[in-house]
């Protein structure tokens, strides 16, 4: 785990499972416009919830690229689930605003409901083929950008589920701070 401390919000790096981090307030889904099951992220996130989360997913889709939108979790440890579209690298353009929107828009979603820790996956970096690297540094761009309206959140935390992609969020965070 590496941790930065910015403007009284801890940053957290892990390497891990989107769906085992029980002690925080909501994870981050990186969704299909549908907002129903697929592969990666949304599968897992899927399945840990259970049915009645489809139940509630149905009525606010779809959502565009960059958008957010939260439910209940369900089954899942987490009390809330924050569903988010990334931008489909080489379709969605600009891929580095629309990224950025997914990182921004969760952040309001879970300021506004008062949260106090969020988890987020690495967004479009899987089926959604972002470049790694260029993601981590567009995230770490989107959380500097937002800082100054968080009110609420203590803890945001990346998950990170490969070794390499750990240490390319972690150097992209420790980038971050000069
Ligand atoms: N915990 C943490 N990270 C994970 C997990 C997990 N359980 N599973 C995968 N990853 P992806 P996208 C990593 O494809 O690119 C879905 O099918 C994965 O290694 O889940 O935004 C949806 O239905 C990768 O680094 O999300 C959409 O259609 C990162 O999470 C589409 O894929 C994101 O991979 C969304 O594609």
């Amino acid at each position: 785990m590496h941790e930065i401390k910015i403007n009284g919000v801890s940053m957290e790096i892990v390497k891990g499972n989107i769906v085992k981090q029980p002690d925080l307030d909501a994870v981050v889904n990186a969704a299909n416009a549908e907002l129903r099951t697929g592969g990666g992220v949304a599968g897992a996130i899927h399945r840990a919830a259970g049915p009645e989360l489809t139940e509630e997913t149905r009525s606010l889709a779809p959502i565009q690229p960059g958008e957010a939108v939260i439910t209940g979790g369900y089954n899942l440890d987490n009390d809330y689930i924050i569903h988010t579209l990334g931008p489909v690298y080489g379709r969605d353009k600009p891929e580095d605003k629309l990224l950025k929107g997914c990182y921004q828009n969760s952040l309001r979603v879970a300021e506004d409901s008062g949260l106090k820790s969020i988890g987020f996956p690495a967004i479009s970096t899987g089926a959604f083929g972002y470049p790694v690297e260029l993601a981590a540094e567009v995230t770490m761009e989107a959380i500097k950008e937002y800082l100054d309206k968080i009110n609420q959140l203590q803890k945001i935390r990346f998950v990170l589920f490969d070794k390499s992609d750990y240490e390319v969020y972690k150097k992209a965070a420790e980038k971050f701070i000069q």
